[in-house]
């Protein structure tokens, strides 16, 4: 019997480059539409991360500006409106082809579904940003693709809290030895932890330098066997990409380590 059973992605900077390219991008768009002299250069929007959650990024940049209204209640109107045209901007962008999902992600959720491995989604982005991506990817019945799916509505706490992580077990009524995470954030590794289930990580552009511990592997993406930690050794690749095989067998080396440590 397979030791893994679930393969649940987290989707914003795993799924797809959307940080960088999609929300950082149409949150700027959006302030100019609203008039706000205001705008996330790359650095900056990287360091806002640390914030999960649009609105919360917005609400946590006030104060950094003079224009933003002085009062609580109206920086929170003025959040909500901005973050909500952020998500049709941020919609717009992947419709328009501008957000790709990254490399190696396609064939390894085709692998899943041809091997009888289930999906499921653990993201804290808006539910309306998900359907945007994954319609415009994987087609109209991607919905179809995933077991479970958990959005940002679904929780009261964002990752690195994790609520995510235990209402997609729920879901998906398995244990979490009997999946493995795929997470790009440290909030996103700490959050699939905490429900013990193991992680592996495909650095992302805002997280490449970023401590991670505690990943049953780390590596640069899917599409290159290159560069994983731990190795996969010398065993001949049908492809050189990071198939199903090479992740367990890193979730059942994590196992024998874990048993012996
Ligand atoms: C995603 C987030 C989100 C996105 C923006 O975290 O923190 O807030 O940045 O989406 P994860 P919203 O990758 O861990 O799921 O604007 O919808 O919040
Ligand atoms: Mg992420």
């Amino acid at each position: 019997m397979r030791t893994l059973r679930n393969l649940i992605w987290d989707l914003d900077g795993t799924i797809a480059e959307t940080e960088r390219d999609g929300h950082r991008v149409a949150f700027n768009l959006a302030f100019e539409e609203f008039g706000l002299p205001w705008h996330w250069d790359e650095a900056w929007y990287g360091r806002l991360l640390r914030i999960p959650g649009g609105r919360e990024r917005l609400l946590a940049d006030m104060p950094t500006h003079r224009e933003a209204p002085p009062d609580a209640r109206m920086r929170e109107i003025l959040a909500r409106s901005l973050h909500a045209r952020k998500n049709e901007l941020y919609a717009r962008l992947v419709e328009d082809g501008a957000i790709p999902l990254r490399e190696g992600v396609a064939e390894l959720m085709r692998e899943c579904r041809d091997r009888g491995v289930r999906m499921a989604i653990a993201t804290t982005t808006s539910r309306a940003n998900v359907d945007a991506l994954l319609r415009h990817h994987l087609g109209a019945d991607w919905r179809e693709w995933f077991a479970a799916l958990v959005c940002g509505e679904d929780v009261q706490r964002k990752k690195p809290d994790p609520e995510a992580y235990e209402h997609a077990l729920r879901l998906l009524d398995d244990g979490p030895l009997r999946c493995v995470a795929v997470e790009d954030s440290p909030l996103g590794v700490a959050a699939a932890r905490a429900m013990d289930v193991p992680v592996l990580v495909t650095r992302s552009a805002y997280f490449a330098e970023a401590t991670i511990e505690e990943a049953i592997a780390i590596g640069p993406g899917l599409h290159e066997r290159a560069g994983w930690l731990p190795e996969r050794g010398a065993a001949p690749a049908p492809s050189r990409r990071v198939t199903l095989d090479d992740i367990e067998d890193w979730l059942v080396r994590s196992e024998v380590v874990s048993q012996y440590a």
